[in-house]
């Protein structure tokens, strides 16, 4: 592209402390060796950039630019970068996964884990606009070249999102035909476990939600019931085990509060549940259980991007979505302009979003 090796101005998203954002021009300089310069095309918002942006990262420096679900064409590539060349079309993925994925095949220790996070939430995975700089030498493996006939504007929620909430079910799970699974919150994560207990066969899936204007979409995409744990005197997860006779096969948390995830747990069957964290907690965060929770059997476990790896995965699931195997689509209720940034994150604070992707 005309603006390969230059210094280019864009717009973009910046926190200057928790809050609000506020849209403005910023520097880009060209990709250093190992870095990709992405121009961003899409990019969906998720409950974790608000979680940033609220300041429940302490280590997350402010100044920063969130955002992380977002897709767009490769301006330029640094010195040495073989795996991206320009003009491909892409997805940005959630940062984490990086470690676990091309290069490696588990995750970095949590020392490093924690370092490389908040780096990257910070300088990475940016709203910003129309160009989105990606430095670090491994950065390029942040990116997942996809087919140039997927919609950018659809498929942007796959770099988060939707993979993470589809691949708990499919992956982390592994649900099993003719399963019970319950699903706590109905938000693009949990409706994307929804979708995936439902392609693997769950013969019934309760979702559970405080919001009930929630239900009717969790009902089209395939949860079978939907429950609000405000409509009883008794904890939900004794909602769960009478309605279900054992507790369920499966739990997901796709919220991120302490008292969910406990109830998550004790919603799965004593002997054989598998209950899955999505959730995120504040960093730091401790939680405590009784121990007979897990004594019994049970088996808690959590994901990050639904365990896909990356470049692998990612692009063959932007492969079924062209095959229409699923209707991802479902889970964008608004689409806005990136000047209207706050209003989508206010969409999310109300309850009144799933998914809002901005366009560049
Ligand atoms: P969201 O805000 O769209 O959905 C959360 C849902 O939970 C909403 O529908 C709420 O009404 C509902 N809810 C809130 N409180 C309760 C409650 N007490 N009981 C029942 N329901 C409740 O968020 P999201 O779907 O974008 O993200 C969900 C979580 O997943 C969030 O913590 C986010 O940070 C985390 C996440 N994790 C990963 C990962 O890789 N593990 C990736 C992306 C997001
Ligand atoms: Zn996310």
């Amino acid at each position: 592209m005309a603006t390969a090796g230059k210094v280019i101005r864009c717009r973009a998203a910046v926190a200057w402390a928790p809050g609000k954002l506020s849209v403005e021009e910023v520097e880009v300089a060209p990709p250093k060796a190992g870095e990709v310069r992405i121009k961003l095309v899409a990019t969906g918002i998720c409950r974790t950039d608000e979680h940033l942006l609220q300041g429940c990262f302490p280590n997350a420096e402010f100044p920063v630019i969130p955002g992380h679900e977002g897709a767009g064409i490769v301006e330029s590539v640094g010195e040495g970068v073989t795996s991206m060349k320009p003009v491909w079309r892409i997805l940005l993925c959630l940062p984490l996964h990086l470690h676990g994925i091309d290069f490696m095949t588990n995750l970095t220790p949590p020392s490093a884990l924690h370092s490389i996070k908040y780096k990257y939430l910070r300088l990475l995975h940016s709203i910003s606009e129309p160009q989105h700089l990606l430095p670090d030498k491994t950065t390029q493996y942040t990116v997942a070249k996809i087919d140039a006939a997927a919609p950018l504007d659809k498929v942007c929620l796959f770099g988060c999102g939707f993979s993470t909430g589809y691949g708990a079910a499919i992956n982390t799970a592994k649900v099993k035909p003719g399963s019970t699974c319950a699903v706590f919150g109905l938000g693009g994560i949990g409706l994307s476990v929804v979708m995936g207990c439902k392609a693997a066969g769950a013969s019934r899936i309760i979702g559970v939600d405080i919001n009930k204007d929630k239900f009717a979409k969790a009902k089209e995409l395939g949860a079978t019931d939907c429950i609000n744990p405000r409509d009883f005197q008794k904890p939900i997860q004794e909602v769960l085990t009478e309605m279900t006779g054992q507790g369920v096969d499966y739990s997901f948390e796709a919220i991120g509060h302490k008292d969910t995830m406990i109830a998550a747990l004790a919603s799965c069957n004593m002997s054989t549940g598998v209950c899955v964290m999505i959730g995120e907690l504040d960093s730091g965060s401790e939680i405590s259980i009784d121990p007979t929770l897990l004594l019994t059997g049970r088996t808690w476990k959590g994901t990050v991007l639904g365990g896909w790896k990356t470049r692998e995965c990612i692009p063959k699931l932007v492969s079924s979505y062209l095959e229409k195997k699923f209707n991802s689509d479902l889970l964008i209720t608004h689409t806005l302009p990136f000047a209207k940034v706050n209003e989508g994150f206010e969409l999310l604070r109300a309850g009144k979003s799933i998914r809002t992707v901005l366009l560049f």
